[in-house]
């Protein structure tokens, strides 16, 4: 017996080594004008959508925006990827629901490593999330934060925002 159980450790181990090497693949991508039509100024934000890229401007304290409602996606897309230029504020937030759990609370919940804040386009890959216990099941919605509440007069430029996941056989 416990020959077997070392050997289903190591059979895991490789397994999940393998997962962390696949190379991933786009799930969900909003990107082009129309892709932000459906994003939603909650609070304290203004949005504008200029040639391919979301405008947010804070206008006040705790901003915040929802994705758009009922995105669907598995948790297997635990990868965001986004190309942002910020203005005055290096922490981006990230609020979801699922389809098993509506309420928006601190749980799910994470905030990402800080970004540079120069006003440049830059690209960033977060894979926290697949390691967050309560990123799973089904993704119904998520929010974005400027963090943090009292950030003042910033503004976020974002390119494109997409989630991945990896694929062991592409
Ligand atoms: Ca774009």
């Amino acid at each position: 017996m416990i020959a077997i159980t070392v050997l289903l450790i190591v059979v895991e181990h490789y397994r999940r080594m393998a997962i962390e090497r696949a190379p991933i693949v786009e799930v969900v991508r909003w990107d082009e004008d129309y892709d932000f039509l459906g994003w939603i100024p909650t609070n304290n934000v203004r949005l504008d959508i200029r040639e391919g890229v979301l405008v947010i401007k804070v206008s006040g304290f705790d901003p915040y925006f929802h994705s758009p409602p009922l995105i669907n996606i598995s948790a297997e897309a635990c990868i965001m990827r986004i190309r942002i230029a910020s203005v005055n504020c290096s922490w981006i937030k990230i609020y979801w629901i699922r389809a098993d759990d509506l309420n928006w609370d601190e749980s799910k919940a994470y905030l990402f490593p800080v970004i540079t804040a120069d006003g440049a386009f830059r690209t960033y890959t977060f894979d926290d999330l697949c390691k967050h216990p309560q990123w799973r099941g089904i993704i119904v919605q998520f929010r974005l934060d400027p963090e943090p509440a009292d950030v003042g007069p910033a503004v976020w430029y974002i390119d494109y925002i997409a989630f991945y996941k990896r694929v062991l056989n592409p």
